[in-house]
């Protein structure tokens, strides 16, 4: 079997409600969707998404788009699909970073792997070491109240993990909405993502100010090069620090390590270039001693699928996940939904990453350029 094509399609989705973070208020997700095809006719699915642009990194799904037709499509043709380590080595020659676009295409390809052999992602990565995975939910209006509104449903349905995105407004606004936000659901898990928005002296006052709400951890507070700032706030900040920005590859991860800088990662396939180097990065975060979130950019059913798959086969994401992706979107372009129950996600069977393009949706969502 081998790569014949890999196609890319940019589609945009609308959030139910704006995501307001650090970097902006983004109301329409963006994808690159991609298609890898064999000589024998099997299609692998993958996606990246990106929050409205250039703004959480410096890929976007046109970026990715460009990246992938220019310069890692060529170089996969007539490759056999099951060579995930020369697969990587050939992109990784052709374009130095470009991690979004490799992790979307390794998805397809892992995808591809399953299909041909009639076996569901996890059991290439690990096998089902769990079936669901606590999802935690992100509330990101920057408004106490609508907030309160958004999670008291929830509640009810069985999320107990909730994370608010600070760093949208002054800090001391964003204060009062966390401590008005607990004071309303005082015993649900509580996490906050600044997503590289404050400085350490405002991250510190912040932190002091909400000593008493019961924080599990506090992501990204300031930018992600600032390892030192990391180590320092690490040693004077009652709450554990989480990296998010900044452990991506892992390199990253052995320099966090290195530096003290962090007390649990954030795994995301799409920063790191997929489950190969995701897996590299756990296994850094497994020898420090370092405890895994999945995280998410939002993904269609495709990219939430991949991502299940793989907090399915992690033993070391022992923090929950936000798959909440779908959940986030107006609509997806996959047939049948991706199952939640009591506040977890369950994980997708089937061959493959299990989900089936809806191609009439795929149509309707494309971008027309
Ligand atoms: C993050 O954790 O920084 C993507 C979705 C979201 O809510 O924030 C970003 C990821
Ligand atoms: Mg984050």
């Amino acid at each position: 079997m081998k790569i014949a094509a890999v196609e890319v399609a940019l589609i945009d989705i609308p959030f139910h409600l704006p995501h307001k973070v650090s970097f902006g208020s983004i109301a329409v997700q963006n994808f690159a969707i991609v298609q890898v095809r064999t000589d024998d006719g099997l299609m692998g699915l993958g996606e990246a998404p990106s929050i409205g642009g250039p703004t959480w990194n410096e890929e976007s799904a046109e970026t990715v788009k460009l990246v992938i037709g220019r310069y890692l499509a060529p170089v996969l043709i007539d490759e056999d699909p099951f060579g995930t380590e020369r697969i990587h080595e050939r992109m990784d020659l052709a374009a130095k970073g470009n991690y979004f676009a490799k992790a979307a295409v390794e998805m397809a390809v892992f995808d591809l792997q399953g299909k041909a052999l009639a076996q569901p992602v996890y059991n290439l990565l690990g096998g089902l070491y769990r079936d669901r995975i606590e999802l935690s939910w992100t509330l990101s209006s920057a408004d106490a109240q609508a907030e309160i509104e958004e999670a008291r449903p929830l509640w009810e349905r069985g999320h107990r993990i909730f994370k608010l995105k600070v760093g949208a407004q002054d800090s001391s606004r964003d204060v009062a909405r966390v401590r008005r936000w607990r004071m309303a659901f005082p015993e649900a898990r509580l996490r906050l993502d600044a997503n590289q928005g404050w400085d350490e002296t405002t991250t510190l006052r912040a932190m002091d100010a909400l000593s008493d709400c019961n924080i599990e951890f506090i992501e990204q507070p300031i930018p992600r090069w600032n390892l030192d700032g990391m180590a320092r706030l690490r040693e004077r900040l009652k709450v554990p620090l989480m990296a998010d920005e900044s452990v991506c590859t892992p390199a990253d991860a052995v320099t966090l390590v290195r530096h003290k800088a962090a007390d649990a990662f954030a795994l995301k396939l799409a920063k790191a270039g997929g489950f190969r180097p995701s897996k590299q990065v756990v296994g850094v975060a497994v020898a420090a001693g370092i405890p895994c979130y999945l995280g998410c950019m939002r993904e269609t059913g495709i990219g939430t699928a991949a991502y299940a798959h793989f907090g399915a086969a992690t033993r070391a994401v022992s923090l929950g996940c936000e798959l909440f992706g779908p959940l986030m979107m107006v609509d997806d372009i996959i047939a049948e939904p991706i199952k939640y129950e009591r506040g977890a996600i369950v994980i997708p069977g089937g061959p493959g990453l299990g989900v089936h393009l809806d191609r009439d949706k795929l149509r309707h969502y494309t971008r027309k350029e």
